[in-house]
């Protein structure tokens, strides 16, 4: 009998393993939302095919930049995405995004498998993710996005810093408050520094006039100003302000990214694969803005090494124009879990890698001093 081969990457998944990781950041992050000392994050390993698939789910300890936990992510994982694979034979990654649609929510959870099976299945084909997402870059440009400092001496102090270690673009968190005075200060400091705010939903549309006087610092643009699911006020505050607007937490779909241009909420998208449901959705937001000409760039959740390579495979392709907020793996932490970490280039860049899937080596002791609670299933 001749061997049977699987073609076209069909794989049966042998085992899946979860775990709850806590990694301490080098500095709290601050947003309007919350303060975060630790990244607790899930990290997902699938093993089929005599290889194993990583990837990142995002969710944060607490609710705050969206309803997903880690506590909602690891149910929804456990009870009903890993048994709808788990034995079974699975021939692509739309697949996996297909068992996911059908829970209607939870983009994070689902994200986290999928990027585990776009680590096996480029592996598989032995190809870097990059290429196999059909990625076109193999350094990314990158920026910097820094949290709420406790006042304008301390952020002045930070952008000096990170502008000395190259990155290309700066982003700061602003809330009522902290926003046209702190963004002017900025604007003395550093004249000519692509620069722009970041206010995770603080504000409404009574701020309109509070907004509109940022126009004045050339800013690139105002990320997520407004309520979290909302695309209609945005679109009337866009209207009333030269700068740009850009979306994050609102789009979580290609059919929200679409209503967005239509209705002129925005006119950038951040891109971030665990909000929308994992990088097969995230590429479709790319071609769509891609087609039209709306230039994207690839957001951040302070992820490891280990979302970060899928993450900055994402950004290779065509429509990522704009530097993302893909910093260094040493921007967030003493000891990333991956070998070698992503290091700044002197060119304010990210190398894409090269090795076949991620392309990074996890490891694995690493993630073992991490892991604070840890599940193995099998068929
Ligand atoms: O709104 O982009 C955001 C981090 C956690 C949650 C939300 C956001 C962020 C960041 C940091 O801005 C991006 C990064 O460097 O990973
Ligand atoms: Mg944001």
């Amino acid at each position: 009998m001749p061997e049977i081969l699987l073609e076209g990457g069909s794989m049966i998944v042998e085992r899946v393993e979860l775990r709850v990781i806590q990694m301490p950041l080098k500095e709290p992050f601050e947003t309007s939302f919350g303060r975060e000392h630790q990244r607790e994050a899930i990290l997902v390993t699938v093993y089929a095919d005599g290889l194993e698939g990583w990837g990142e789910v995002v969710a944060s300890r607490d609710f705050g930049y969206s309803y997903e936990t880690t506590e909602t992510a690891w149910y929804v994982l456990r009870t009903f995405l890993i048994p709808a694979v788990l034995g079974r034979e699975i021939p692509d990654v739309e697949t996996v995004a297909r068992i996911g649609e059908r829970l209607r929510g939870h983009p994070m959870a689902r994200a986290g498998l999928e990027a585990a099976f776009w680590d096996l299945f480029a592996r598989q084909a032995g190809m870097p993710l990059a290429r196999y997402l059909g990625g076109v870059r193999d350094r990314i440009p990158v920026g910097v996005s820094i949290g709420l400092q406790p006042g304008d001496a301390e952020l002045l102090e930070k952008i000096r810093g990170y502008l000395e270690e190259g990155y290309r673009r700066i982003k700061v968190k602003i809330k009522p408050g902290r926003d046209v005075e702190m963004i002017a200060a900025i604007r003395r400091a550093f004249p000519e520094i692509p620069l722009m705010a970041d206010a995770n939903s603080a504000y409404t549309l009574e701020d309109a006039d509070r907004l509109a006087a940022l126009d004045e610092f050339g800013l690139m643009m105002i990320e997520q100003p407004l309520h979290w699911d909302d695309l209609y006020e945005h679109a009337l505050l866009q209207a009333r302000l030269r700068t740009p607007l850009c979306l994050d937490e609102s789009i979580h779909s290609v059919r929200h990214a679409r209503a967005a241009l239509e209705l002129g909420s925005c006119r950038i998208i951040n891109i971030k694969p665990g909000r929308v449901g994992g990088l097969l959705e995230a590429r479709r937001i790319h071609d769509l803005c891609h087609a039209r000409g709306v230039p994207v760039w690839c957001g951040g959740m302070l992820e490891t090494g280990i979302g970060r390579a899928a993450n900055v495979a994402l950004a290779s392709l065509p429509g990522f124009t704009l530097p993302g907020d893909l910093s260094a793996s040493d921007r967030y932490y003493h000891e990333d879990l991956i070998d070698p970490p992503f290091v700044l280039q002197p060119d304010g860049t990210l190398a894409v890698p090269t090795g076949p899937g991620l392309g990074v080596a996890v490891d694995r002791r690493r993630v073992d001093r991490v892991t604070v609670r840890m599940e193995a299933f099998r068929p």
